[in-house]
C-alpha cells in the first residue's frame, strides 16, 4: 500500500475503476489499493438543501475522500496559503483532502449525495471550527 506523507499535496482528485454494464456502471473502492490510508469511516449528506453550505472546518489529523454519488456539488480548499475549488459531479471521482486543510462545501444541486471516506471515527477534538485557531495552528507548527 502506497502511503503519502502529511505534507504532501492539498487535495487532488483520486481515480477510481469503472465497471461498464448495459446493466449500469459499478464503481468499487479496496481498502488498501486505492486510497492513501485504511477507512474507519464511511458517512454521507443527504438531503441536503440546495443553498445549504456546509464544512467550514479543518481537521488535524483526519485524512477524506468525498465523492458526488448523485448530483454535484463545490468544494473550496483553503491549505493557509493557497485557495482552490473543485466541482464533484462523477461518482467515479473522489476529492482526497488532506489534515490542516480548511473546507466548505456549497452549491448543492437537487438530490445531491456526498460520501465521505475518512481515515479515523468522529472526533470533535480533532476539528478546528474557528478559521483563526486554524490559521494559528499553522503558523505556530501545530500541525
Ligand atoms: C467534512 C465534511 C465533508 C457525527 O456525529 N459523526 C460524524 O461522522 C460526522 C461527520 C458528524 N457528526 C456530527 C457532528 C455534528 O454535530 O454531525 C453533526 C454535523 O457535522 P458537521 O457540521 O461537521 O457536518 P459538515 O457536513 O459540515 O462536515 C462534515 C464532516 O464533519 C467534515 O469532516 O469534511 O462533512
Amino acid at each position: 500500500m502506497t502511503r503519502i506523507s502529511a505534507h504532501q499535496g492539498s487535495a487532488r482528485i483520486i481515480d477510481l475503476p469503472q465497471i461498464h454494464d448495459p446493466r449500469g456502471d459499478l464503481t468499487f473502492v479496496e481498502g488498501g489499493n486505492h486510497l492513501p490510508f485504511d477507512i474507519a469511516r464511511v458517512y454521507y449528506l443527504y438531503n441536503v438543501p440546495v443553498d445549504s453550505e456546509r464544512g467550514g472546518h479543518a481537521h488535524r489529523d483526519l485524512e477524506q475522500v468525498i465523492f458526488a454519488l448523485s448530483g454535484s456539488f463545490r468544494i473550496k480548499i483553503d491549505d493557509g496559503e493557497t485557495k482552490t475549488e473543485f466541482w464533484l459531479r462523477d461518482p467515479r471521482k473522489g476529492l482526497y483532502v488532506n489534515r490542516m486543510i480548511w473546507r466548505e462545501m456549497d452549491a448543492f444541486s437537487q438530490g445531491a449525495v456526498c460520501m465521505v471516506l475518512a481515515s479515523h471515527v468522529y472526533d470533535e477534538s480533532d476539528y478546528f471550527r474557528d478559521y483563526n485557531e486554524f490559521q494559528n495552528a499553522l503558523r505556530g507548527g501545530v500541525e
